[in-house]
């Protein structure tokens, strides 16, 4: 195991890291920007660096900065988190090539799995069910994208090869609009991202989203951990998960988890991964692959009593993964709430002090957050303060201690989406399990 692990990130996530490291016995390096020298895990840190300024330009993604922090503390190997950094190709490869180990997939998959289109292309090819679509980047020839377009059928989509997450997409109802929405989408796409490459599906009109957690070492062993449904979300950000997705059988489970193992051997995948597919009528379809640990983490491994961050560092270790196939059993149901220091009418950013918390507690509950009283969150970052994670046997018993959980939950000071939460985990549709990705952005618009 390394000796020690620099934690290039902030808020729960380097809190998260830091107890797994602890828990391991590895010395830990926090680093830290200027408005975050109070942040719980640097308190709780070995060490601790100051990389850098508020602007995350300046710290959490200064890539100097942060390879000369594990230089002079003798850092063995660096834990991206997810953002900043996390799934930056580059920066695996200056992390690697500067000595130490990037937690996480090989440089050159990062960059694979970062162009969309590389990511569809590899997937056909190693089975999984993609998008029926261009299967490919759209040419310049305008007769062509037509008929691709025919082919499919409308309504389809345009998104760019190096977007992803939400970012540079356009849906397409007739073929009046198709060419001027691709040359748009191109256009944005060039000066958002500096590649103007864009690619078609098939728009799906209605899907869930649900993604397969996936774990492969470096001696060609890969297993999967189930599922999550993450399509309680607004504007790209998910809001609510849960595993195992609400209706889904044993046997589609085991299935689609299988092809994803398959696939992870077939590309010679290595460390954590999470295949994001769309789901409707019964059918998956990959749109992306994400080369990281994910904010929803925890249901996961609260259902499969798998502590992933350790897997994710043993397996950079070169250590063979902890269990086979066999040893992962999905048990009872868990769903977690972002809690997002926010405000609740305008869902704009409600950062400052936090003048008393109180976390909850009780049986199935967990609270990774790093607030505590007296804490202030800076405005500079994203609005994550927490996440509330509840389990049980069935998924009304995750839900009852979810709802009591929120109840008790105590943030004075600051604003937060506690009350969206509540409102959320109690409505009749979302009880029932299965809603699909447009479910939160249609109940905002009515209330
Ligand atoms: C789609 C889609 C419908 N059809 N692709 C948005 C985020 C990016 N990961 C892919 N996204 C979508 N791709 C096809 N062919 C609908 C979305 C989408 C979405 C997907 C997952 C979660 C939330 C979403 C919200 C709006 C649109």
């Amino acid at each position: 195991m390394p000796d020690k692990i620099l934690i290039a990130n902030r808020g729960e996530i380097a809190l998260r890291v830091l107890r797994a490291c602890r828990a391991m016995g590895i010395k830990t390096v926090a680093v830290h920007s200027t408005v975050d020298r109070d942040l719980k895990h640097v308190r709780l840190a070995d060490e601790s660096v100051c990389i850098g300024g508020p602007p995350s330009a300046e710290s959490y993604l200064n890539m100097p900065a942060l390879i000369s922090a594990a230089e002079v503390t003798d850092a063995v190997a660096i834990h991206p988190g997810y953002g900043f950094l996390a799934e930056n190709a580059d920066f695996a490869e200056q992390v690697e090539s500067s000595g130490f180990v990037f937690i996480g997939p090989r440089p050159d998959t990062i960059r694979l799995m970062g162009d969309k289109v590389s990511a569809i292309r590899t997937m056909i090819e190693a089975g999984i069910p993609t998008v029926p679509g261009s299967d490919g980047p759209l040419g310049e020839d305008d007769r062509q994208c037509i008929e691709v377009a025919r082919k499919i059928g409308y309504p389809v989509i345009i998104k760019a090869a190096a977007g992803g997450g939400g970012r540079g997409m356009r849906v397409v109802h007739t073929e009046s609009n198709l060419l001027s929405a691709v040359a748009m989408t191109r256009t944005e796409a060039g000066s958002a991202f500096g590649s103007d490459t864009v690619y078609m599906e098939k728009y799906l009109e209605k899907p869930r989203h649900i993604e397969v957690q996936v774990m492969a070492d470096t001696h060609g062993n890969a297993i999967h951990l189930a599922d999550r449904d993450c399509s309680v979300q607004r504007r790209h950000q998910k809001v609510v998960e849960e595993a195992p997705a609400p209706g889904i059988s044993t046997e589609v489970r085991e299935k689609i988890g299988r092809l994803c193992v398959d696939a992870c051997q077939a590309i010679g995948y290595r460390s954590l991964g999470t295949f994001e597919f769309l789901y409707e009528n019964g059918e998956f379809y990959f749109i992306e692959m994400n080369t990281r640990v994910q904010v929803e983490h925890p249901v996961t491994e609260m259902v499969t009593g798998v502590d992933i961050v350790r897997e994710q560092i043993r397996i950079s270790a070169g250590e063979a993964l902890s269990y086979g196939q066999s040893d992962i059993v999905v048990r009872g149901h868990a769903i977690e709430c972002r809690i997002n220091a926010e405000d609740p009418d305008t869902m704009l950013p409600c950062p400052g002090l936090v003048a008393n918390y109180h976390a909850p507690g009780g049986p199935g509950i967990r609270m990774d957050s790093h607030l505590y009283s007296g804490y202030r969150v800076p405005p500079h970052y994203d609005s994550l303060v927490g996440k509330l994670v509840a389990c049980g046997d069935s998924r009304e018993e995750a839900l009852a201690r979810l709802d009591v959980a929120l109840s008790e939950t105590v943030i004075d000071g600051i604003k937060c989406n506690i009350p969206l939460q509540r409102d959320i985990i109690n409505d009749a549709a979302f009880r029932q399990g299965g809603v699909d990705i447009h479910y939160l952005e249609k109940k905002l618009e009515l209330a």
